[in-house]
C-alpha cells in the first residue's frame, strides 16, 4: 500500500468548544468537513453518478475536451491537486501531461485517507513514469506547510469545492494559493455557475435519496467524534436556494422537540422545525469571480465551459509577482 505523507498540524484545542458554540448559536450549524469522512466521501462519489447532479459530469466533459490545451497553456511539468477525491476526473489531465513530459509527479492532497487511497488506485497503473504522492491535510489549515516546486506546477482545485467556502474563507484560500505559486506556475479552478434555480435544486435533492444519506451521515460522524446522541430519524434532509447569496444551503431539519447532550454534558433542546446548516454550495457569477481573483492577485489566462454554460474552468496565473 502506498504511504500517505501526513502534513497536518493537528489543531485539536478548540474543537469541542467550537462544536458547542455552533450548536448553541441561534443559527445552528455543523462544520462541513464532517460530511467528508470515509463513508461520506464514498456517498459523495455516488451523488456524482446521479442523474440530477450535473456538476461532476459537466466538469469532466470540459476537462476531457480541453486537457491538452490546458497542459499546453500552463506548460505544466508537475500537477498538484487540492481535495482530490478519487482523482477520476484528473486522469485525462495526467495523460495529457505525460504526452508533454516524460516524467510527471502528481500530488494528491486530501483530508480523507480513503480518498487518497482511491486516488492512488485510480492513478498508479497509468504509467511507470508517473510518480503519485499522497499528502494528507486540511486545505485551510495546512496550506502553509506545502512546499513550492522548482518545476512549473499546475495547481488544481476542481469540483466546485470553492463553493463550500463563504466569501472570507474563499478569498483566504485563493490568497494562500497565489502566495504559494511561483511566477511560472498556474492554477486551474473549477466552479459551478449561476443558472436556473430548478436545475440547482434538483441536483441537491436526487430522487434516489443519496444526498439525503450523505447529509445525515454527518450525525454519525459527530456522534462518534464527540460521543453525542443525535438520532438521524429525528431529522429531514432540507435544502434551500438562497438567491441573494446565490447558494444552496443544506440543512438537517428537526422533526420533533428533542434533547441533545453536548460534549460539556449540557442539554441542548432542539425545537421541531429548527434547522442545522451542514453545507453551503455557492454558484458563481462572472462578476463574483472577477472580484475574488482581483483580491487574490490572480488573473485569468484562459477559461473553458460547456455548451449550456453550467460550469466553468479558469486557468489562472499570478497577476503581479510580489
Ligand atoms: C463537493 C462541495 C462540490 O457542493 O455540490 C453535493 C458537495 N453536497 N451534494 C457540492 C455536495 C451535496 C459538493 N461539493
Amino acid at each position: 500500500m502506498k504511504k500517505i505523507e501526513n502534513i497536518s498540524l493537528k489543531k485539536e484545542i478548540n474543537r469541542k468548544k467550537n462544536i458547542i458554540f455552533l450548536l448553541k448559536s441561534k443559527k445552528k450549524s455543523l462544520p462541513t468537513q464532517y460530511l467528508y469522512d470515509d463513508v461520506g466521501s464514498k456517498l459523495f462519489e455516488k451523488i456524482c453518478e446521479t442523474e440530477e447532479y450535473y456538476l461532476t459530469r459537466t466538469e469532466y466533459k470540459i476537462l476531457n475536451s480541453n486537457s491538452f490545451d490546458i497542459i499546453k497553456a500552463s506548460s505544466a511539468e508537475e500537477l498538484f491537486e487540492f481535495g482530490s477525491g478519487s482523482s477520476k476526473k484528473t486522469k485525462t489531465l495526467i495523460l495529457s501531461a505525460l504526452k508533454k513530459n516524460k516524467y510527471l509527479t502528481y500530488f494528491s492532497f486530501d483530508i480523507s485517507s480513503e480518498a487518497l487511497y482511491m486516488s492512488y488506485d485510480e492513478l498508479s497503473k497509468i504509467s511507470e513514469n508517473l510518480n503519485v504522492r499522497l499528502l494528507k491535510g486540511n486545505f485551510n489549515l495546512d496550506i502553509s506547510r506545502i512546499e513550492a516546486s522548482k518545476k512549473k506546477r499546475l495547481y488544481l482545485f476542481l469540483g466546485s469545492t470553492l463553493g463550500n467556502f463563504n466569501n472570507k474563507v474563499a478569498i483566504n484560500f485563493l490568497q494562500n494559493i497565489s502566495n504559494l505559486m511561483n511566477k511560472e506556475d498556474s492554477f486551474l479552478l473549477g466552479v459551478d455557475k449561476v443558472k436556473d434555480e430548478k436545475i440547482i435544486n434538483l441536483a441537491y435533492n436526487d430522487k434516489r435519496g443519496i444526498t439525503k444519506k450523505f447529509n445525515k451521515n454527518i450525525l454519525n460522524v459527530i456522534n462518534k467524534e464527540y460521543k453525542l446522541n443525535f438520532n438521524k430519524n429525528n431529522f429531514l434532509h432540507n435544502t434551500i436556494y438562497n438567491s441573494e447569496k446565490s447558494q444552496i444551503e443544506m440543512y438537517l431539519k428537526s422533526t420533533a422537540l428533542q434533547s441533545i447532550k453536548l460534549p460539556n454534558n449540557e442539554n441542548l433542546n432542539i425545537k421541531k422545525g429548527e434547522k442545522i446548516l451542514t453545507e453551503i454550495s455557492r454558484k458563481f457569477s462572472e462578476e463574483t469571480l472577477e472580484r475574488l481573483f482581483a483580491k487574490s492577485n490572480l488573473k485569468v489566462i484562459e477559461s473553458y465551459t460547456d455548451e449550456k454554460k453550467y460550469y466553468s474552468l479558469y486557468l489562472l496565473k499570478i497577476k503581479k509577482y510580489l
